[in-house]
């Protein structure tokens, strides 16, 4: 009885000393750890995360994880719990990582960058998480989980099975996610504009398990899923850090005090980075600041006439018409015409059309196929313009 009221008095002097958000209701975090991309990790540190991840699956939480996600498929796919769950799953994945050893954190891989020819991305190699299934058995024999045996659903080799023959579609550059990012006002608008393109096309071109319901089964799960949520946290910082609307699994509206599948924790216990349990941030958009790529700002504002950059980019336009003073327009000019010059010295090469989302994985999701095809042509909609207008896209 002592011994608890100790415990509660120190735990709300705690929560006093560090503040209370208001919309959260939640402390904020003590120390913030930070999610790096896949590829800027050290030697040492990818050796730690890959003795954690033969630990997780010689202990079945690779199978734990695939048949979760597998059984709570329809909830949280396909309305707005789309990003709070993940966000909250992925983090569940990073915690048990963390009960083997505190240093794991979890990674994620900035897939745009490789949006022209995935199959070639370093990320897709022996050093990191291995290539496509070997022909035949679709078995994947290099990279993390190399020969590995998964249980669920049943006994099968891990397995990919790279989309276009081996040859996996173009992805979504980070200009036409940045128009999500920027463009987007509610989660209405913002959660189909991922959900349809990147989300979708990644797990379909990895295919294998990646294609199915237990997609966890492959890490490359946790690396996407982190990296959508990282732009989630773009969006949000931009202007929505509370923005959440739009249906709600199983029908209804969704509210910040909407329960997420599985979790029974509210909503809005995810929402804010740095508080509650969510004490990370990520490498390239940290707490602290709404982050924009400075230079692709500059590139489109120089590739793109006005009224094209404020309907598509409305940040960028903000950006540069504010900034933009008589003073200054000189040095912003030359500025451009600097970076111009660099990338002019490569050949202009075409933004191409990324895959679109196949019948049966859209099936499988329950998506309405007309909402998809809409999402798709409007991306394509802006690639025709940033190709006509001859942006060259430095990825
Ligand atoms: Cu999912």
């Amino acid at each position: 009885m002592k011994f608890s009221s100790v415990l509660m008095s120190a735990a709300a002097i705690g929560m006093a000393a560090v503040g209370i958000n208001a919309q959260q209701n939640q402390p904020a975090c003590s120390s913030i750890y930070t999610r790096k991309e896949i590829l800027s990790l050290t030697s040492s540190e990818w050796n730690l995360v890959k003795s954690i991840l033969a630990a997780m699956q010689r202990d079945g939480w690779f199978r734990w994880f695939a048949y979760l996600h597998n059984q709570w498929f329809g909830s949280i796919h396909g309305n707005s719990q789309f990003f709070p769950f993940h966000r909250r799953f992925v983090y569940e994945w990073e915690r048990v990582g963390k009960m083997y050893n505190s240093g794991y954190i979890q990674p994620y891989w900035d897939e745009m960058r490789d949006y022209r020819v995935p199959a070639s991305s370093p990320v897709l190699t022996s050093n990191w998480v291995g290539g496509n299934g070997r022909s035949g058995d679709r078995c994947v024999v290099n990279g993390v989980q190399a020969n590995w045996m998964m249980t669920y659903p049943n006994n099968h080799c891990f397995s990919r099975n790279f989309g276009n023959n081996g040859n996996p579609s173009s992805w979504y550059s980070p200009e036409t996610i940045q128009n999500f990012i920027q463009r987007d006002t509610t989660m209405t608008q913002f959660r189909p504009d991922i959900e349809y393109t990147l989300h979708g096309v990644v797990h379909i071109n990895i295919g294998g398990d990646m294609y199915q319901g237990y997609s966890p089964n492959d890490w490359i799960f946790m690396l996407h899923h982190a990296n959508l949520d990282r732009l989630w946290w773009q969006w949000q910082q931009n202007g929505h850090l509370w923005t959440m609307d739009g249906p709600n699994a199983g029908g209804g509206s969704i509210s910040l005090d909407s329960s997420m599948p599985y979790f029974n924790e509210p909503v809005r216990s995810v929402m804010q980075l740095g508080y509650g349990n969510m004490c990370f941030q990520y490498a390239s958009n940290p707490i602290s600041r709404r982050s924009l790529d400075p230079d692709m700002d500059q590139r489109l504002a120089a590739a793109l006439p006005k009224d094209v950059l404020a309907e598509w980019f409305p940040e960028t336009a903000k950006t540069e018409i504010a900034n933009i003073t008589d003073n200054i327009v000189n040095s912003v000019n030359s500025a451009i015409a600097e970076v111009s010059e660099i990338i002019n010295s490569k050949p202009f090469n075409p933004i191409p059309y990324p895959a679109r989302l196949t019948e049966s994985w859209i099936k499988m999701h329950g998506f309405d196929t007309a909402e998809v095809r809409k999402v798709e042509n409007q991306s394509r909609k802006l690639i025709d313009i940033l190709n006509k207008a001859k942006y060259r896209s430095p990825y």
